[in-house]
């Protein structure tokens, strides 16, 4: 029997202790050996209920949104808008804040074309060194079409956004201030409250790239006094292909819509067209229903667990990880030594091993780490790294994963003595 679209939202189960019961990939093998997923930056693996949720919409509630009249749509309707109130109520915006797109990567381009339409030639864009390509490669674009200035605040010797430089940096010039609250390599949690007002005292908008920090930490709108916050589902236990914009009312008001067909229309003639409101203005097209639906069983989930309970653990897991990897000769930490700055996001270099020649060993223990530039490119050249190894940990990690990395890495050292 079909059950109703409010109990699809409704019925995330408490959480189970020990939370790796409710991930099922976990008891995966890989090459023999039990997976040990520590790629969590790339994206993050999904657990029951999130999987049971997208199955029962598909199942018993599929069709598509903010057409029908009749009962299947009118229940997937409620159950996707649902899931957008639930995402909103997460970060603390309202409901026609947030807009749902692809992901952070489309979120950013979202934010670059439509708020680039407003640039005027010798406009200053400013982001900072440690940007992934997505908050990098779509202000190029616009910067270079509008005949802006790129700037970037540099790093401290400690990994640290230099806010110093960042108060000279940002002048009356800048329009647009866009940075990461974590970065995907560095693990480096920065101050976005402070950026905030740094950039709203030259009347300058503050974007921020959450892909990584939305999963890990509370993530208050308010409290940042943030303008924009881009993110994206797949890397806090949702599924891919959904992500969020949150954006102000007021500046969302203003903007343009990004992408024009079916939905973000109010009227079309053959000459024109006016616009929807908020916040389906910028969703034009079938939206992903079953992915915010997922999405927004991955937020109930999280906040299940408890987002204070995943900082606990995950500051545990990292003072456990810092101080086991300093044990291995020839291991070098990019990245901070502090825990009050840093997330379980551990970027290393072993001596004289190729970080792709790293993940390749340890995947053949079972253990999943990423090598490589990690999208950020820049960051590596400031860095002179060709690249790093990352382990990238969330809620269901665990000590003994840690150690298995360590056992790992030994083996590859042995390997290329
Ligand atoms: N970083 C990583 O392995 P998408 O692909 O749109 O979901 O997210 C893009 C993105 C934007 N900003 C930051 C800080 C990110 O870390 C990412 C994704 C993954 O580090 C894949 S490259």
């Amino acid at each position: 029997m079909a059950m109703k679209t409010n109990e699809i939202e409704n019925k995330s189960v408490p959480t189970i202790v020990p939370v790796e019961e409710d991930f099922p990939i976990l008891k995966t093998l890989i090459n023999g050996k039990k997976l040990v997923y520590l790629d969590n930056s790339a994206t993050t693996q999904k657990p029951k209920q999130v999987i049971a949720a997208m199955t029962h919409f598909y199942e018993h509630c599929n069709a598509n949104v903010h057409r029908g009249i009749y009962t299947l749509s009118r229940q997937a309707t409620e159950a996707y808008e649902k899931s957008r109130q639930i995402i909103a109520d997460f970060i603390g915006a309202s409901f026609d804040e947030i807009i749902f797109t692809k992901g952070t990567t489309e979120s950013l381009n979202l934010l670059a074309s439509s708020l680039g339409k407003k640039l005027q030639p010798g406009d200053e864009i400013v982001l900072s060194e440690m940007e992934h390509h997505s908050n990098i490669v779509p202000w190029q674009q616009i910067a270079k079409e509008k005949k802006c200035i790129l700037k970037y605040i540099p790093l401290t010797a400690e990994y640290t956004l230099d806010l110093e430089k960042a108060k000279k940096i940002i002048n009356s010039k800048t329009k647009i201030v866009s940075v990461t609250q974590m970065s995907n390599v560095l693990g480096t949690i920065n101050p976005i409250t402070e950026l905030a007002r740094i950039a709203h005292a030259v009347d300058a908008v503050l974007i921020v790239d959450g892909a990584q920090s939305v999963p890990h930490l509370p993530v208050n709108v308010q409290e940042l006094e943030c303008d924009f916050l881009a993110f994206s589902g797949h890397k806090m236990g949702g599924p891919t292909g959904i992500g969020v914009l949150y954006g102000k009312r007021k500046l969302l008001e203003n903007m343009e819509p990004f992408l024009y067909g079916g939905d973000m229309i109010r009227e079309v003639s053959f000459d024109n067209a006016s616009w929807n409101e908020l916040p389906w203005k910028f969703e034009a097209g079938t939206p992903s229903i079953a992915q915010a639906i997922g999405l927004a069983a991955a937020v109930q989930y999280l906040q299940n667990y408890g987002m204070d309970k995943i900082v606990e653990h995950e500051k545990k897991l990292t003072a456990y990880a810092l101080q086991k990897l300093s044990t291995i000769p020839g291991l070098k930490i990019i990245g901070s030594a502090h825990l009050d700055n840093r997330g379980a996001i551990f970027s290393f270099t072993l001596d004289g091993i190729h970080s792709h020649d790293v993940s390749e060993i340890l995947d053949r223990e079972g253990i999943a780490v990423r090598g490589g530039h990690h999208c950020a490119m820049p960051l590596m050249s400031r860095l002179q790294l060709p690249g790093t190894t990352r382990a990238s940990l969330y809620l269901y990690n665990t000590e003994k994963d840690v150690d298995a990395l360590v056992t790992g890495l030994k083996k590859v050292q042995k390997v290329f003595a």
